[in-house]
């Protein structure tokens, strides 16, 4: 077994996965637990001994009015690349694989800004309904939240997550597919306020548009504002933050994360969509044969074995196996996983909640025999769908195309433990 001293983004939690290694094995009826506590070298502080933080009372309740992590989290933090102009056209990943169970901590969403992030005074911002409606409405903020509200849980993911060519250059979870997060939304049913402000028949889509530098403006269609569209107003429990579009965003359940709009002040009710910038140059993918996809809402089943992942460093011996996955199109309905660079699969237990469009996590027990290996999962929801490898997914898409990249993603383990991506 390798031991404590390992490096790498897994260093921190190295000495309580050894512990846990050894606890493990005196269950299955070994001795190796009392070799452990007898080669413990954690010093004064470590059992036996009585720890420092133990011989004078902790801080004062309130000495954090807004909590914090413990500051030896302080490295689970977003994901930014270095340099670029941050103001223009930019965004930060979550760091899955340091995350546990379904929910993105609010600090830790990712983030995706065209024009920045604006501070909007809430008691100044309006939401405006208009267009093919038979009575336009102008909310506050306190008259939309009047109306009836509920909370689902859901994933957002970018479209561009990641890039085509993105996939044989990230090294972790967080590089490949940190442009998606999951979190309990609340708000109220956009249908609600169609219903309101009155559909005139001629309706066909909804034009979304942003109070952000950037006005970013996403057609949707009306059958998806009639459907699950939620405008939101809180994500876990507290308002949204600056960065998730406080204090109002459009949430479409399933959707490219470009058409959820941010901070959004007008919702115009209109027969054809508006061909913005959006959804003309960018969010559309080219072809082989020359052609273009464009208005492609749907985000197609995904998986990501966040543990053991890229950076990281495994030891011989037992290792649970853990990831996402999600599906646009509903539920999970499983997760297979192939520790033989997809020879074979085995199926993951999916642990509950199940969610409809929300992050599902996965778990397999396995034993690595210390063998180089490559592990891969693929994501099966309930339309029968089953995530495509990269080749299968370019032999139809070719590599012209950016978005709506959800092809499989294999870790290498070399003989060392070390992970790394199996694209490489
Ligand atoms: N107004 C506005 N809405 C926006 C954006 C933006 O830049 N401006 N970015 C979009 C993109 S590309 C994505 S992927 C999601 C990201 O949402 P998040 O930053 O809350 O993760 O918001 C979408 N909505
Ligand atoms: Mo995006």
């Amino acid at each position: 077994m390798r031991d404590e001293a390992e490096p790498g983004a897994s260093g921190r939690t190295a000495r309580s996965r050894r512990q846990l290694l050894a606890a493990g094995t005196a269950l299955i009826g070994g001795s190796l637990a009392g070799r452990a506590i007898a080669a413990e070298t954690g010093g004064e502080e470590t059992p036996p001994h009585v720890p420092r933080w133990m011989k004078e009372p902790g801080a004062d309740v309130g000495s954090q009015p807004y909590g914090q992590p413990s500051p030896y989290e302080k490295d689970v933090i977003r994901n930014i690349p270095k340099g670029g102009k941050q103001y223009t056209s930019s965004a930060s990943r979550t760091p899955l694989q340091d995350l546990d169970g379904i929910i993105t901590p609010n600090g830790l969403f990712y983030e995706r800004h065209h024009g920045g992030i604006p501070e909007i005074d809430p008691a100044a911002h309006r939401l405006m309904i208009h267009g093919l409606v038979e009575r336009p409405l102008l909310l506050t903020m306190d008259e939309l939240r009047r109306f009836p509200t509920e909370s689902h849980i859901y994933f957002l993911e970018c479209s561009g997550n990641p890039g085509f060519e993105v996939i044989k250059q990230g090294k972790t979870a967080s590089d490949l597919v940190g442009l998606a997060s999951c979190c309990e939304w609340t708000g109220v049913r956009l249908k609600t306020i169609l219903d309101e402000v009155g559909v005139k028949p001629e309706a066909r889509w909804v034009v979304a548009e942003g109070a952000d530098a950037a006005a970013l403006a996403r057609s949707v269609p009306l059958a998806k504002c009639l459907d699950d569209a939620l405008l939101v107003f809180s994500q876990n429990g507290e308002r949204l933050r600056p960065q998730q579009g406080y204090p109002v965003r459009l949430l479409l359940p399933g959707f490219e994360g470009n058409m959820s709009v941010k901070w959004l002040r007008r919702l115009n009710v209109v027969a054809e969509p508006a061909y913005s910038r959006e959804e003309t140059s960018k969010y559309t993918d080219s072809m082989p044969d020359g052609t273009a996809r464009q208005f492609t809402f749907v985000m197609e089943a995904k998986s990501i074995i966040t543990r053991p992942s890229g950076t990281q460093r495994i030891a011989e011996g037992f290792n649970e196996i853990t990831g996402l996955a999600w599906s646009g199109r509903g539920r999970i309905t499983g997760v297979e996983v192939s520790v033989d660079g997809g020879a074979t699969w085995q199926s993951a237990r999916l642990q509950e909640p199940v969610l409809n469009r929300a992050f599902t996590r996965f778990r397999l027990p396995w034993t690595w025999d210390g063998q180089p290996a490559t592990i891969l999962s693929r994501a099966i929801d309930e339309t029968g769908y089953v995530q495509p490898s990269f080749a299968d997914l370019t032999a139809i898409r070719g590599m012209k195309s950016f978005y709506h990249n959800n092809a499989i993603v294999p870790w290498r383990i070399a003989a060392d433990g070390e992970v790394s991506n199996g694209y490489v």
